[in-house]
């Protein structure tokens, strides 16, 4: 099919926390071989897995060393080889993580260029002079600090988006734009079928340089390198150069974008890229932006944030990768749904409210089964580089322990990264060596195998979801409308395309909530609902006003 990837579901491993086959304690490239028969039974089309090349796993292999080699740990090239064909003997399709706004400082090309200024490879980062024994600029790394670090060698700065390991690649010299784009054909060439492109809306700075005057929040310099300069003329090189000679799929990761440079990065006579991923829908329980500080879920603004980028991005061409949940995000179910009491219902609703709507929808592993954050209580269980800087970085600020733990176990990164919970034994059959990171306590009722024996569990929610996308093409070209807007409770929209309409009718909240049709509901004629999926057993079959439970959420198609 022309442009498969519209309908297609796309499943994110993260292999270090998968399934581990040699008991070292970490996931590996055989065990997500073990587990294709349930991938497959799933019924999802793609596997996105992040990044498994060499890589001295600072940041879990957003660091790599070797675009070339796969990670010791996770096996070998021959192993990656037998897992493509294995996928493909299953009609599934890989896609790989592509790290290209930055390498591991010991990737060759860093140990090359930090040698000394005149040195060949020394332009393939971004190196500048400090001011006065302070960096060039007073942009702040993602993960805490200056973006500077400085080269004693040289005693200049090279520039560090990330982790003081993870150096920014100059994308203004031509040969390094020519060795990614090569890199990225040799894993097509051996039969790759998508890319999923790591912060692709960084790679071009504003060359001036300028230091953040504060003017736009949150100041950390993210206005000189966002959606930058040169971006759109790069990301239609590359695809002039690898994505338009190959059947493929490409999303890009997308920073603190918005819906204009989105419309741009994915409509299809740009040829750019075919969809991104943006997070303003994951920032409604950020106060004023701000990522370490503790806030509510502000409901309005998400059913706001969502509408505009659903609207938006079909009315201009532009196409939606479609996720609530990934490596880098905390749990949905314990964020914005209730991992105690309602944790069936409200994983399910969520998974309704994402799947239904326009774009691609993501499924990031143990999200089909309902897996919580893991509740931590001690920073040592704690393995991500960003919460490790964090923790130091709010003390030295001033905040108490208590309070720096209790921000860490609501935002940490670590939240999604526990081992996947396939059953109830002592690793939850992760691993039969020591997990690399401790498994969730509640892997005793939350497991793979638990879910594929109870009729009623959130994995089969999950598969309806995925069979309603493939037999009716509503939910992919259906034109999207938010309704009832200003409801404090409930997210209400309709579907509409093929002949058809879709009522779609969630509550957010714990508490009951009584629905009555909106208007443009019932002026339709006749508007008579026949129920086509919900989270409770016994919702109403047809359509009509009515008291939705905790976290109800019912599916009408309207005649
Ligand atoms: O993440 C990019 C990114 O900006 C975030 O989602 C990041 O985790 C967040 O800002 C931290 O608060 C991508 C990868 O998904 C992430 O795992 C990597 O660490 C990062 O790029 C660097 O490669």
């Amino acid at each position: 099919m022309k442009e498969w990837w519209r309908k297609a579901v796309v499943y994110q491993i993260y292999p270090k926390s998968f399934k581990d086959t040699t008991g070292n304690g970490t996931g590996d490239l055989p065990g997500i071989i073990e587990k294709l028969d349930y991938l497959k039974e799933l019924g999802v089309d793609v596997l996105w897995l992040t990044p498994i090349y060499a890589s001295p796993q600072r940041d879990n292999g957003y660091d790599i060393s070797d675009y070339y080699r796969i990670h010791e740990e996770y096996g070998t090239m021959e192993d990656f080889e037998n897992l493509l064909r294995e996928a493909h003997e299953r009609g599934l399709k890989i896609m790989l993580d592509i790290v290209v706004n930055h390498t591991s400082t010991d990737h060759p090309w860093f140990r090359e260029a930090r040698k000394s200024k005149d040195n060949p490879y020394r332009d393939f980062y971004i190196w500048k002079e400090g001011k006065d024994g302070t960096p060039p600029t007073n942009w702040r790394s993602k993960f805490g600090g200056s973006a500077w670090e400085k080269e004693e060698s040289t005693g200049e700065y090279y520039l560090h988006l990330f982790d003081v390991t993870q150096a920014d690649l100059n994308w203004e010299h031509p040969p390094v734009r020519r060795e990614v784009y090569e890199m990225m054909r040799w894993w097509l060439d051996k039969g790759v079928d998508g890319f999923r492109l790591d912060v692709i809306n960084l790679i071009s700075k504003d060359p001036r340089f300028p230091d953040d005057d504060g003017s736009v929040p949150p100041g950390d310099g993210r206005k000189f390198y966002t959606d930058g300069p040169r971006v759109h003329e790069y990301l239609q090189e590359m695809n002039r150069e690898v994505f338009s000679r190959y059947d493929m799929m490409t999303v890009g990761e997308m920073s603190s974008t918005s819906i204009p440079e989105c419309i741009r990065y994915t409509r299809p006579d740009r040829r750019e890229l075919n969809m991104t991923f943006n997070f303003h829908h994951l920032k409604a329980d950020y106060p004023g932006g701000e990522k370490w500080v503790r806030g509510e879920l502000d409901f309005p603004a998400l059913k706001r944030t969502l509408a505009e980028w659903q609207t938006r991005m079909s009315e201009n061409g532009g196409w939606n990768a479609l996720f609530w949940c990934n490596h880098d995000q905390p749990r949905i179910v314990s964020r914005y749904g209730d991992d105690g009491r309602y944790r069936k219902e409200s994983a399910k609703m969520l998974a309704t409210v994402i799947h239904l709507m326009q774009g691609t929808p993501y499924i990031y592993q143990g999200e089909e089964i309902g897996m919580t954050n893991p509740d931590f209580h001690s920073i040592d269980d704690y393995r991500d580089v960003e919460t490790l800087n964090m923790y130091r970085i709010l003390l030295e600020e001033g905040r108490s322990e208590e309070e720096v733990m209790e921000l860490i176990r609501e935002r940490s990164r670590d939240n999604s990264r526990t081992p996947m919970q396939w059953d109830a034994s002592e690793n939850a059959g992760f691993s039969d060596g020591t997990p690399w990171i401790r498994v969730a306590a509640n892997h005793g009722e939350i497991n793979v195998e638990e879910a594929l024996a109870d009729p009623d569990s959130i994995l089969y929610h999950y598969k309806e979801l995925i069979r309603l996308r493939k037999e009716c093409d509503i939910v992919t070209t259906g034109d999207f409308r938010l309704l009832l807007e200003d409801h404090p409770d409930l997210f209400v929209y309709l579907r509409s395309g093929e002949g058809e309409k879709w009522l779609v009718v969630n509550n957010f909240k714990k508490h009951e909530v009584s629905f009555s049709l909106p208007a443009e509901v019932a002026s339709l004629s006749g508007w008579k609902g026949e129920l086509l999926l919900s989270n409770y057993p016994d919702s109403p079959k047809e359509l009509r006003e009515q008291t939705l439970r905790p976290f109800e959420s019912v599916v009408y198609r309207l005649k």
